[in-house]
């Protein structure tokens, strides 16, 4: 067993913050790499050591293999953690790090690989009594053969690219004759955007919910799976909103779908943390959609609902420890809810903002969690992901998770940008959301920018009429011919924003 000493994380932001943190604990040491945007950021103040690895763009940084290993020979690292985005589900990246002799925090570049394209994927769980979308699972480039294929499983059908991922080179049909036309553009598409013009057809879901599970397993062979996360709640397939445990499985569907996604990761011969994507249908149906082979954004709902901290088990797998639990071991407890705070503007098309934070003030009390990776003052730059921090509320049932993340939206308070918070708050508050019942569309379905002006929340509201009540009570009749209560409430709410 290699015991590792030295961490080089191979990242920024708030994953590798995350990251390092847990590595301290386990008294490893760490090292940062940083591209020249990050030289003043925070995870680069953190680790005991840093290397600059480059310019900002993250292809001259971030995304080069080899500075980052010479960067981990230079410090004598003894492993590398890739986190999430850049190189973590690159294969040949997983291989170099072994072949220079140090340790990769994550699974081999052969389950990598396998899991990497979507038709390996689904060839490789579809023996391991995995449910797939009834569909092909061989490419297709033949219309005369897609439009056979097509009137067997029934319209509306989806065409895929093989090596795309999040939502990337998909199309949807609805009839015979938009067939070929679509599958030819599917094709173009898949070629110039990945390399691969494999294209496969599976029917199509309408409105799914998208449900994971977080699976994980050691190089001995055992694998356990720590239950799911609805990701429903996303725009674009970005996700928004992340929550475990899902508000509708039944515990009978929760072990069902839990076996399928141990077996979904046994396929694959997986070792190390993996998520299991499913889409539910209407009728509860589960079908597996693809396998992401790295730790994901979201993975703290789980972390909170488990009581275990995933990077430190990441580690102890990767040094060839046995997993410490057996799948009966482990209970979910109490309720967490994920909100992704945003630099962008959700009443302008969710464009990015970035610029300074002016002010940053975290909300703080019981059950609640801010990964983030800056300060007030800094600036948020534009080479990279503009999320600012994750946030997560953790409570004894979803309906106080949810009132509890309302509480910390209102608490927290970022001025200098436009965020995602007060869309945030208008999902936890819609009547959909709150009753469960929802699907992958509800962003399209209930979102439009009007609904983040026409209704204030409820603290607003109550603050507003306290307000008013006081001001009616205690100044002159209002020279002005706007109520005086509407002019301060309109007032108090503009210094919120
Ligand atoms: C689907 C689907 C409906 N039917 N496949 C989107 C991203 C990629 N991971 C797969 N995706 C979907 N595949 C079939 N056969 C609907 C989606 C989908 C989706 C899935 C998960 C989360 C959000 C989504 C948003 C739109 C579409």
């Amino acid at each position: 067993m290699a015991k590792i000493k030295k961490l080089l994380v191979a990242n920024r932001g708030e994953i590798a913050l995350r990251i390092m943190r847990s590595a301290q604990e386990m008294g490893i040491k760490t090292v940062a790499v940083f591209s020249e945007a990050d030289r003043q950021a925070l995870h680069v103040r953190f680790a005991d050591e840093a290397i600059g690895i480059g310019p900002s763009p993250s292809a001259q940084s971030y995304l080069v293999m080899d500075k980052i290993i010479a960067a981990a020979k230079e410090t004598k690292a003894d492993a590398i953690h890739p986190g999430y985005g850049f190189l973590s589900e690159n294969e040949e990246f997983a291989r170099q790090v072994k072949k220079a002799g140090l340790i990769f925090i994550g699974p081999s570049a052969e389950s990598m690989e396998i899991m990497g394209s979507k038709l390996g994927a689904k060839a490789a769980v579809s023996k391991f009594n995995v449910p797939l979308v009834p569909g092909t699972a061989e490419p297709v480039t033949d219309p005369v053969v897609a439009k056979k294929i097509a009137k067997e499983i029934g319209y509306p059908v989806l065409i895929k690219a093989s090596a795309g991922g999040g939502g990337k080179g998909m199309r949807i049909v609805h009839r015979e004759d938009e067939l070929s036309e679509q599958m030819e553009r599917a094709i173009s598409e898949a070629t110039s955007a990945f390399g691969d013009g494999s294209v496969f057809i599976e029917k199509y879901v309408s409105e799914p919910r998208h449900i994971e599970f977080q699976i994980f397993g050691d190089q001995h062979g055992n694998v356990v799976h720590l239950f799911e996360r609805e990701c429903s709640i996303q725009r674009r397939h970005q996700k928004v909103v992340e929550e475990a445990p899902s508000s509708i499985l039944t515990p009978e569907l929760r072990k069902k779908m839990g076996e399928a996604a141990v077996n979904a990761a046994k396929a694959a011969q997986y070792y190390n943390a993996g998520t299991i994507e499913f889409i539910l249908d209407e009728k509860m149906n589960f079908y597996f959609l693809e396998m992401n082979t790295r730790l994901q954004v979201e993975h703290p709902v789980t972390e909170q609902i488990t009581g275990l901290d995933l990077v430190k088990l990441q580690i102890k797998v990767a040094e060839g420890e046995k997993l410490p639990f057996r799948q009966e071991d482990i209970a979910i407890h109490g309720h967490a809810i994920e909100v992704r705070v945003y630099a962008e503007d959700p009443s302008n098309n969710f464009l990015p903002d970035i610029g300074t934070l002016k002010t940053y003030r975290r909300p703080q009390g019981h059950g609640i969690r801010v990964d983030d990776g800056f300060e007030q003052g800094m600036t948020i730059p534009f080479y990279y992901d503009p999320m600012i921090a994750k946030m997560i509320c953790h409570d004894e049932t979803r309906e106080r998770a949810i009132d509890k993340t309302i509480r910390a939206i209102n608490e927290y308070e970022i001025t200098g940008v436009e965020t995602t918070l007060g869309f945030c708050r208008y999902v936890m508050q819609h009547q959909a959301f709150r009753s469960g019942n929802f699907s992958t569309k509800f962003v399209e379905q209930y979102f439009t920018p009007e609904v983040l002006q026409a209704h204030p929340s409820d603290e607003e509201e109550m603050i507003a009429g306290v307000l008013a009540t006081e001001l009616v009570k205690s100044v002159q009749p209002n020279p002005s011919s706007q109520p005086a209560a509407t002019q301060v409430a309109s007032s108090w709410k503009k210094n919120r924003t």
